[in-house]
């Protein structure tokens, strides 16, 4: 927690796909070369099935987990030398006199409390005032937890520092000893340092959102965004850098970036930042591919040893399979995974999709999909139920579709004998399906 919380952290949205995870590992390759801060990447969420097989594939180590960017008590904690239960009240005034700061003692590593320099005093006014070197030698040897004060109030390193700032500003200690889950001693932290807990510096690829940002992005500070997706962006203090450029993946612009720079990156996360843009364009089939992603991809292959296009394209297929499939979750679970709203004229419709690498995999699973649907579609009053089902590998789609047989109909789509829809060449929910759901809906309206 406390480790990294220097460095400017480098991280894609939440739930991230192949090229949230490799627009941040590349981005902070390429800061921590030209830049001149420190940079860390990070990833929000597990990474997915495909990144995995990239990963293995390029002998690369995914992102450490970021679960959120608050600022946590452990991060404020100072580790200020503690006593040990049964060293004496003349130790602990050398260490006082030291530290300046309240003496922790410790059990075993477990605080029983804390020595302050008022309590020692007290300790010793009455001996301080007869005229017996004596007494004082005496109260000096006696061990140190004759006079600890209480702990008081105790808080925990992996607390949140929004929610302990209040019971710390009532109480009238300054300073809070901080342990960690296990009781144990982790350090002291000031009360003033709870009033102004330092923000985590922070880098946006591939989002710019906050709903679909780090936990806690409100507290931290955003000093970059470097993105490919529509406008929502977080509002900002301070002017940042800002760029957010149409192109078919985060990666693309990272790599641009370096070229621009005359940089390279090492080989393997070369063939990273490839899979990102080879998985966010459906290897160039997605309607949002531009030409510099397929300009920067032939550069990436290079760098990463590839065999000219055919093995860029042997990666991309391979990058594809391994992220497809229905595999053994439920209807439910496949449409719920990526589903998305719209409302037309007063009739709403949910699109989900999903990726396979054959449209073999839909038969054995057709009831429980469309079970799945008519569910959603009653639950949530919809006009229209429809999962996408996409073949990655030959760019095809098939929807599987629940509602008002009107809307269905007007789908510029055939029916096949299994009832699904045939869309040849779709594959762009944004871009191409959801354009004909909305005229269709018009038409019934
Ligand atoms: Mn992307």
């Amino acid at each position: 927690m406390a480790s990294n919380s220097d460095t400017i952290l480098v991280i894609g949205h939440r739930n991230p796909d192949m090229d949230a995870i490799a627009s941040a590992m590349g981005y902070t390759y390429l800061l921590n070369t030209t830049g001149t801060g420190a940079y860390t990447a990070g990833r929000t969420g597990e990474v997915n099935a495909q990144t995995r097989f990239a990963l293995e594939k390029f002998g690369m180590q995914p992102p450490p987990l970021v679960a959120d960017v608050w600022a946590h008590v452990g991060d404020l904690a100072e580790a200020v030398p503690s006593l040990r239960k049964g060293q004496t009240l003349l130790e602990a005034c050398q260490l006082i006199a030291r530290t300046r700061r309240p003496a922790p003692i410790l059990d075993n590593a477990s605080p029983v409390g804390l020595l302050t320099g008022a309590s020692l005093f007290s300790k010793f006014v009455e001996a301080l005032s007869s005229d017996s070197l004596l007494k004082l030698a005496t109260e000096l040897s006696r061990p140190v937890e004759s006079a600890v004060d209480p702990a008081g109030t105790v808080l925990l390193a992996g607390e949140r520092v929004r929610d302990v700032v209040g019971q710390a500003l009532r109480s009238d200690q300054d300073e809070f000893l901080v342990l960690d889950e296990n009781g144990k001693y982790v350090g002291l932290c000031r009360k003033s340092a709870l009033l102004a807990p330092v923000r985590r510096k922070l880098v946006m690829v591939d989002h710019n959102e906050l709903t679909q940002a780090v936990s806690g992005l409100e507290e931290a500070e955003l000093v970059e965004v470097l993105d490919h997706h529509r406008l929502g962006n977080v509002p900002t203090s301070v002017p940042i850098r800002f760029h957010v450029d149409p192109v078919g993946s985060c990666s693309t612009l990272v790599t641009e970036r370096a070229l621009d720079m005359s940089k390279s990156f090492p080989a393997s996360l070369a063939g990273i930042l490839l899979c990102g843009i080879l998985s966010d364009t459906l290897v160039f089939r997605s309607p949002t591919t531009t030409p510099r992603d397929r300009a920067v991809a032939t550069q990436l292959g290079q760098m990463a040893g590839l065999d000219g296009e055919a093995g860029i394209e042997e990666l991309g297929q391979a990058l594809l399979a391994a992220g497809a499939g229905l595999g053994m979750r439920t209807g439910s679970e496949i449409i719920n995974t990526d589903l998305k709203y719209y409302d037309q004229g007063g009739i709403k419709a949910g699109i989900a999709q999903v990726e396979v690498a054959s449209f073999g995999e839909i038969s054995p699973r057709l009831d429980d999909l469309k079970s799945a649907l008519g569910s959603l579609a009653a639950s949530q009053k919809l006009g229209l139920a429809l999962l996408m089902v996409t073949d990655v590998v030959r760019g095809n789609s098939r929807l599987v579709v629940e509602g008002q047989p009107r809307i269905i109909s007007a789908l510029p789509y055939a029916r096949l004998d299994d009832e699904t829809l045939d869309a040849p060449g779709v594959v762009s929910r944004k871009k191409q399906l959801l354009p004909a759901v909305l005229a269709a809906i018009s038409e019934v309206v």
